[in-house]
């Protein structure tokens, strides 16, 4: 049942110039509105999904010649009455058309308020609804797959079955609490430690599959790094085959992060260029010092560049101590090959370095196809659920960490009171996590994410 009284209206397309458009409008009036002007057929007297070829009407003009796509609650996207027109692709005239739907009571929809409805409808779940932003933002096949796995409710019917079984043992330690006085025990305490260990086995792999996840979807943080005039802007610029980042024989040319993306190997990769990493006086030089290193803290994976034509083996040696203190995956690359002396080469390559020239070209191939090595095989099969969402993530470890507690709480034998509020709490988590619990502010952060019009 609806939970909503108003007619929203919203472009479904871009906007700009387009063969086709579609307008959206969805809510108790949305029939009645269009039938009042549409001339073709009586559209008040159509079944659900069904299309209506015929003109619409404002007063005594012709608007467009349209398509009318006619869907009734609750067989709908949102659950609710429904009607998609498809016109033609101008600006003005979807506008047109939009103003004209406003003038009949509908009201102008808000970002992702047509997905919330149907959320609010029961027809998707939260994750569900989250799948269907990331669909649309999805940049390569895997994040494509992982965000329609989650639309097909592969992640909520996970969530649902350990909620399912963590909802038993609550009853059960409930009603134990119930009959305190007589000291009874429902609940096996072995049989609850080793359901609550089977649950975080379950829970475990979708955590860490958020490491693989964030990759799919948001693209493996690449950061550029080095000393100045390294060659990094030269490199990115390589990658990129477009001369992205300015490069300049003068030490310090780089102060702000650039950031691009590339698509290979299944993967996206989503390279920056940084500030050379020295000690400077340079107020707006050591502002950029200080984001490159913040942003090799964040990163996936570091390129750290050594100029292999200008070598002090020293220095490098610290360099590379200083790079793999991040502690995070390192590859360590030799510039301008092409200018650097054969015994420097030999020596860096018996360090472990690839040693390349973006200039010529030499072994960027090469480099490329390290990276994708390094970050195996993204591409994940039909079904599988992997956590690409930060929400989820977060929920996932809450709920693990309560899970533990109360396996803890089991070991050192204490009372049914706190196991409960434990278990609770992690029902709690999980709760949230399809939306069984949801707050406002929730619901206004997730959906906020999506266009309007969706
Ligand atoms: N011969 C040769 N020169 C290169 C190569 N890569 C970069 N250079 C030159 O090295 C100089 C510095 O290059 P950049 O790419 O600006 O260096 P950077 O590391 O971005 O420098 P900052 O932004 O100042 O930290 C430029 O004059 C480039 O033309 C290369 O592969 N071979
Ligand atoms: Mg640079």
């Amino acid at each position: 049942m609806s939970h909503h009284n108003d007619t929203i209206t919203a472009l479904a397309t871009p906007t700009g110039v387009s063969a086709l458009a579609v307008v959206r409008l969805s809510g108790p009036d949305a029939i009645s509105i269009v039938s009042g002007m549409f001339r073709g057929k009586e559209l008040g007297g159509e079944a659900g999904n069904t299309i209506h070829y015929g003109k619409l009407y404002e007063k005594d003009s012709v608007l467009d010649e349209v398509l009318v796509s006619l869907f009734r609650a609750p067989h709908s996207y949102t659950g609710e009455d429904s009607i998609e027109i498809s016109c033609h692709g101008s600006p003005l005239i979807a506008t047109g058309i939009i103003k004209a739907l406003i003038r009949r009571g509908a009201r102008p929809a808000q970002a992702g308020e047509f997905t919330r409805r149907a959320f609010l409808n029961g027809k998707l779940d939260l994750t569900q609804a989250e799948g269907v932003a990331d669909l649309i933002h999805a940049e390569n096949e895997s994040a494509r797959l992982t965000a329609l796995n989650q639309i097909k409710g592969g992640f909520s019917k996970e969530l649902a079955v350990l909620r399912e079984q963590l909802i038993s043992f609550v009853s059960l330690i409930e009603l134990e609490l119930d009959f305190s006085e007589e000291d009874v025990e429902f609940a096996r305490r072995d049989v609850l430690k080793d359901m609550l260990r089977a649950l975080l086995q379950k829970i475990e792999p979708l955590i860490d599959s958020f490491d693989r996840g964030n990759v799919i979807r948001n693209g493996v943080r690449t950061v550029i790094a080095g000393r100045p005039n390294a060659g990094k802007s030269t490199l990115l610029n390589a990658l990129l085959n477009e001369e992205r980042a300015i490069v300049s024989e003068i030490p310090g040319t780089t102060r702000d992060v650039i950031e691009d993306v590339v698509h290979m190997g299944g993967l996206t990769l989503r390279f920056m260029d940084t500030a050379g990493l020295r000690e400077t006086d340079d107020p707006i030089e050591a502002i950029g010092v200080s984001r490159t290193k913040e942003q090799m803290k964040l990163a996936s994976l570091i390129l750290y560049l050594v100029d292999a034509s200008n070598l002090d083996l020293q220095v490098v040696e610290n360099e590379i101590k200083e790079a793999k203190a991040y502690k995070i995956p390192v590859l360590l690359i030799g510039s301008k090959a092409d200018q650097a002396k054969v015994e420097n080469l030999a020596w860096l390559e018996s360090k472990g370095f690839v040693c390349i020239s973006a200039k010529s070209g030499l072994n960027i191939e090469l480099l490329k196809n390290r990276v994708v090595e390094l970050f195996g095989d993204m591409t994940i099969r039909p079904g599988e659920t992997v956590v690409t969402n930060a929400r989820h993530y977060a929920g996932l470890r809450s709920t693990r960490d309560a899970l533990q507690r109360a396996i803890e709480g089991l070991e050192t034998k204490v009372s049914g009171d706190l196991l409960a509020q434990d278990l609770r709490e992690a029902l709690h988590h999980l709760g949230e996590l399809t939306g069984t619990i949801s707050s406002d502010d929730l619901l206004e952060q997730i959906f906020s994410r999506f266009c309007i019009g969706k």
